[in-house]
């Protein structure tokens, strides 16, 4: 049974940056109907014995298309916005230090720079998606971004996401309305580098 990431903070804990009642939709009703379905689909496609990355990473070994698609879009739900709601924190902000600060320096010249084109990646995303910052095994980091609930474990690659932006309009419309660009600067005041680097030492 995969458990729904549990807030640490309270609802209005992230404003002016995220909203209460979008918080409380967000992972209340949004990534709770991703768990939900995904605990079902997983059940119907007898997969309860493996990891949401085992089961995104071969969704190919899936031979029902209905259920291959439910793992898809809702084992994708599930996996993503754990991600968000861990990623995110009312002590973020600021930026990453030790391993992670030099490795995007490496990767992208500098953090400004970073920050930069993994906006323009998740302002440019056509309708629902993601933007993420991912790491291989050896460590190097990539931006990318992806359609609906797709990541880079569902798109194939060898990839862990670290760190990533929701541009759903379910995660910014009640305070940003159509300014995406607004929401995706507000929250890197929210994010938080510690979490993420936690997540690339581990991948
Ligand atoms: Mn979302």
């Amino acid at each position: 049974m995969f458990k729904q990431y549990e807030l640490p903070y309270a609802a209005d804990a992230l404003e002016p940056v995220i909203d209460k009642l979008t918080v409380e939709t967000h992972h209340g009703k949004h990534h709770a109907t991703y768990t939900a379905n995904f605990n079902k689909a997983v059940e119907d496609a007898g997969l309860t014995d493996k990891s949401v990355e085992e089961i995104l990473a071969n969704l190919d070994s899936v031979a029902d298309e209905a259920l291959r698609t439910a793992l898809r879009n809702n084992g994708g739900g599930y996996y993503n916005h754990n991600l968000y709601f861990k990623t995110i924190s009312p002590d973020g902000g600021g930026e990453p230090e030790g391993i992670l600060a030099e490795k995007i320096k490496e990767a992208f010249g500098s953090f400004e720079e970073f920050k930069k084109q993994i906006s323009a990646l998740a302002a440019g995303q056509f309708g629902s998606g993601w933007a993420w910052l991912s790491a291989d095994k050896e460590g190097k980091l990539y931006l990318s971004k992806s359609a609906n609930q797709d990541n880079p474990i569902s798109l194939g690659t060898s990839q862990t996401p670290i760190m990533c932006i929701d541009v759903w309009e379910h995660a910014y419309y009640l305070k940003y309305k159509n300014l995406r660009p607004d929401y995706i600067a507000a929250l890197f005041d929210v994010i938080d580098w510690k979490a993420v680097t936690e997540l690339y030492e581990n991948r």
